[in-house]
């Protein structure tokens, strides 16, 4: 069988492996000064958005992504009142914080207000909580937002990013996470979608030494499936300022009074626990 036009494909070049998505009917293009934004009607994976090529989310497997970069981070803090969003335009990350009745505000800083304002339009249910009062939206620099930000005046930090290639490479680096370190409360933490662990491990390990490096006491990675991504497998990567990431809320976890479809208490204690070659990469 061949792969007709009707078909969406994206070329990871690099990795040597691609996925593709049946019937996509594009439904809206754009250059934005930032980047290209795509908008396609899927055959069995609903709406897709794509930038500069790569997916973004899908309706149908978008949850898995979205509850593991929040809950866990959010869970394995005792108090998170104060959050900010980096990256995230499409809303689904701001949507999973603000099911925490312990949040008090989250700042979404989104670079390319567009993202936002597509997801309105073909996310709806991505931005159900955007008139939230708790919720603040600012588009533009989120490296320049959190240098802004005053001393220990957060308590969880979520990048929510395309891959580390251009605009997002910034937010991978050293100097960028040394003033999340500087932002965050003593108990703080941050969490960063941190690609393949399969594809990427090399990456993920960049990651453990430069968050040490500046500082953070404990960084640890989970894993989760996500289907339309490169390899169909994605990770997370958290740094605590002070202390262990170890442990979490978990009867809050268990009793939380809003609905998850694959976060739950058990699936947070196994996510952190890493396959050999991937312990390996990032500890030998
Ligand atoms: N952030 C994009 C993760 C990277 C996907 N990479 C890829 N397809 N090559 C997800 C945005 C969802 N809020």
């Amino acid at each position: 069988m061949t792969l007709d036009a009707s078909w969406f494909t994206e070329i990871a070049p690099g990795e040597g492996i691609a996925l593709s998505l049946r019937g996509a009917r594009k439904l809206h293009a754009e250059q934005t000064p930032f980047q290209t934004i795509e908008i396609y009607e899927t055959e069995t994976f609903g709406t897709l958005m794509v930038i500069d090529g790569c997916v973004m989310l899908t309706d149908r497997d978008n949850f898995v992504y979205h509850e593991m970069l929040v809950h866990p981070a959010l869970f394995s803090h005792a108090a998170p009142r104060d959050v900010l969003i980096v990256g995230g335009g499409d809303c689904g990350t701001l949507r999973e914080v603000l099911r925490h009745p312990e949040v008090a505000s989250v700042v979404q800083a989104e670079m390319d207000e567009r993202v936002t304002r597509l997801a309105e339009q073909y996310f709806p249910e991505l931005c159900a909580a955007n008139a939230d009062a708790r919720a603040r939206f600012y588009f533009g620099d989120g490296i320049q937002w959190v240098k802004a930000a005053p001393a220990a005046s957060l308590d969880v930090i979520l990048i929510d990013s395309t891959d580390p290639v251009g605009a997002a490479e910034g937010l991978f680096a050293a100097p960028f996470y040394a003033e999340c370190l500087r932002a965050l409360r003593t108990d703080g933490l941050m969490a960063q979608q941190s690609e393949s662990p399969l594809l990427h491990a090399q990456l993920i390990r960049n990651m453990h030494t430069e968050f040490r490096q500046v500082g953070f006491s404990d960084v640890k990675t989970l894993t989760f499936p996500q289907v339309t991504y490169p390899s169909g497998w994605w990770s997370a990567t958290l740094a605590r300022k002070q202390g262990e990431i170890a442990g979490f809320r978990r009867l809050d976890a268990e009793n939380r009074l809003f609905p998850t479809r694959y976060y739950n208490a058990a699936i947070h204690a196994a996510a952190f626990a890493l396959p050999t070659f991937l312990r390996d990469a990032l500890f030998r």
